[in-house]
């Protein structure tokens, strides 16, 4: 990683930070992203069958195994380098925003306080609110034992809004930042992918780490292409250094 002046200058004034952060930061934790041509979910699994209202209404049994299954790995990893070095970086900052799409609770696991999940938390449940098609059988579908309601994993799917605020905390911290970074995501899913955009509408720096190219990289400040677990605390190292 070649960090050049101009970038050394933007990471050592630094004060105010906002990450948004992706699949990809969590991919060395063995957690997997979904749109990488091998190993992505979305190479094993259509969204529309697993990451949809309608898909739930349809074989909530399917949607909760597969939850089940990525709710159980995401206990079983740990963070990584990407996740500690973010939290360090909190620590000599007077303020450092996360913004994940992740819903894997690997940043607070970390360490890190200030957390926006705009894509919710795959450990947490909540009450499905639409109606189970006619044919479903609902037995043994989990149940808020309070009120009997089918609960479903409190996450977004498509074509859902997100978390009630979680878009406009999320702007406002882009908005009040000196430097972004956008980390491990393709940068496809809107509304998330808008908020670099909205950085560098007000002309604040943002610098992309990720395994691949995308949509955001010709337009980022600075991008670099590899790993976040060794990306991430090199950048950081070097806005300490100096
Ligand atoms: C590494 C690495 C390493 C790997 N180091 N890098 C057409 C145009 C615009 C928008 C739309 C459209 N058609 C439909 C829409 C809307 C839709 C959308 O954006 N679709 C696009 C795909 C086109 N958005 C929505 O539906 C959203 N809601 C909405 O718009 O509501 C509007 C509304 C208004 C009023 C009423 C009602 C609604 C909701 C989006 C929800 C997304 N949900 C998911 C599932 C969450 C739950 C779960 O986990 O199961 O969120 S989909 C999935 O994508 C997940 C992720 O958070 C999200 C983003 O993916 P991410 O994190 O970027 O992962 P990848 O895999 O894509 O990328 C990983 C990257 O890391 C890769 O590039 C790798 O190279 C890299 N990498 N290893 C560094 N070690």
């Amino acid at each position: 990683m070649v960090i050049d002046e101009g970038l050394r200058q933007v990471l050592q004034r630094a004060n105010r930070v906002v990450v948004l952060t992706g699949a990809g930061i969590s991919a060395e934790s063995g957690v997997p992203t979904f749109r990488e041509a091998q190993d992505g979910l979305w190479d094993q699994y259509d969204p529309e069958d697993v990451a949809t209202p309608e898909a739930f209404q349809r074989n909530p049994r399917r949607v909760w195994a597969w939850y089940a299954h990525r709710r159980q790995l995401a206990q079983e990893v740990e963070p990584n380098a990407g996740h500690w070095a973010l939290v360090e970086w909190s620590r000599a900052l007077s303020w450092l925003q996360v913004v994940t799409q992740n819903v894997d609770g690997l940043h607070q696991r970390a360490g890190s306080e200030h957390v926006i999940e705009l894509h919710g938390n795959i450990h947490r449940d909540r009450v499905f609110d639409g109606p189970l098609a006619a044919e479903v059988d609902d037995a043994e579908l989990p149940r808020c034992p309070e009120t009997g309601a089918v609960l479903r994993p409190d996450v977004v799917w498509f074509g859902e809004q997100l978390p009630e605020g979680a878009m406009e905390q999320a702007v406002a911290a882009v908005r009040s930042a000196d430097l972004m970074l956008s980390v491990g995501t393709s940068a496809v899913v809107q509304p998330a992918a808008s908020l670099p955009l909205e950085a560098l509408e007000r002309e604040i720096p943002v610098v992309e780490i990720n395994a691949e190219p995308t949509p955001l990289t010709p337009v980022a400040s600075w991008h670099f292409l590899g790993s976040a677990g060794e990306l991430v605390p090199t950048l950081v190292r070097s806005a300490a250094s100096g």
